[in-house]
């Protein structure tokens, strides 16, 4: 027949969580029925972004739709699908979204020993220009005994049990790690699974791109400028960079960890923080890239290292190959 070869042994991520559920001493099971969950609810945000110009989901909060039904907005309908399929999973007591401010507690009778910090769907604000955007999530174990609490959520990376990304981009992929390195699965959308692409995924040492947004310039710190004038005009006789901004944050992770060089969402005077949030973003990005052999810094100190003080807490974010980031470190330690 003219059927392409049929994997009729394939590696789903489906069955890598449930082999690697398998091997951990004394797992009861719990993670794996959270980690399918959150599984779920990817595939059907999967579904709905690529279907968004069809179905006038384009960023239209209270348009109705063919059905006369108040039709969502893709983020707030990736928000509910996210926090309905992990509740429905009995393995979350609490949760932190981007689009909640306030903690999310799981009903009493469904809870279970995880918390779950997730942006549903970063980037929202590229949907209609179609540029790619992605879901980002980190799960802990729970800290507090009884009630949840908002300790249960602010708690440092390096507390991360498990933490990845989907990029809805060309193709749907999830880059995930349970801490046992770094491992991607693409959507087969034929079958409704993510299969094994890439195992073990590891960031070069060094790359020749620097991703930011030189919009802020006037508003950087000497160090950055001076760092990127480095790139650009190098007096050592190296090659300059050259350089990339999607402007959507797992769209220009995924492509450091893929290609190599420097991703950075530094601190300016108008956002002394920077814009990126720690707990759903940098923390999870950050495990992601350690994962892979890369450096996460706030340029102060190591990212997962932060002792969060507040759920949507920003921190200023320089990630990617390790000669990269340590070369700008060396441009930050000049102005100590
Ligand atoms: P559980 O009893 O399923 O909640 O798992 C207890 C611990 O075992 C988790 O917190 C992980 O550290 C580890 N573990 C469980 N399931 C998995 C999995 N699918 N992959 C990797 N580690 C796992
Ligand atoms: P700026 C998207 O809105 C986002 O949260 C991230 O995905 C992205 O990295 C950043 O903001 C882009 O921000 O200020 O460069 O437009």
């Amino acid at each position: 027949s003219d059927q392409s070869a049929f994997d009729t042994d394939v590696w789903t991520l489906t069955r890598f969580v449930i082999e690697t559920g398998r091997q951990a001493k004394g797992a009861t099971g719990e993670l794996t029925q959270l980690i399918n969950a959150i599984l779920t609810a990817i595939k059907a945000i999967s579904s709905a972004v690529r279907k968004a110009g069809l179905a006038h989901l384009q960023g239209l909060a209270g348009s109705v739709n063919v059905t006369g039904d108040d039709v969502k907005k893709l983020d707030v309908l990736s928000n509910d699908l996210v926090i309905n399929m992990l509740q429905a999973s009995y393995s979350t007591c609490c949760m932190v979204s981007e689009e909640n401010k306030e903690l999310i507690i799981t009903p009493k009778d469904k809870r279970g020993k995880y918390v779950v910090c997730f942006d549903p769907l970063d980037g929202s604000s590229n949907i209609d220009c179609l540029a790619s955007i992605g879901t980002i999530f980190a799960i802990y174990k729970r800290v507090s005994e009884g009630e949840p609490t908002e300790k249960d959520a602010l708690q440092p990376g390096n507390n991360i049990v498990c933490a990845g990304y989907t990029l809805y981009g060309s193709a749907t992929l999830v880059a995930l790690s349970t801490g046992a390195g770094l491992n991607f699965f693409t959507l087969d959308p034929a079958i409704g699974e993510f299969i094994l692409t890439e195992r073990n995924v590891k960031i070069k040492q060094k790359g020749k791109i620097y991703s930011l947004n030189e919009g802020y310039a006037k508003y950087f710190h000497p160090s950055i400028n001076e760092y990127l004038k480095h790139k650009k005009y190098p007096e050592d006789g190296s090659s300059p960079y050259g350089a990339r901004y999607v402007g959507s944050m797992v769209s220009d992770i995924h492509r450091t960890i893929a290609y190599g060089g420097i991703f950075m969402y530094p601190a300016n005077e108008k956002s002394p923080n920077g814009k990126l949030r720690l707990l759903y973003e940098c923390n999870p990005i950050a495990f992601l890239i350690e994962q892979a052999g890369g450096l996460a810094t706030t340029g102060t100190q190591r990212i997962m290292d932060v002792q969060p003080e507040a759920l949507h807490q920003r921190v200023p974010f320089v990630v990617g190959s390790p000669d990269d980031v340590n070369e700008y470190l060396s441009f930050v330690k000049k102005y100590q």
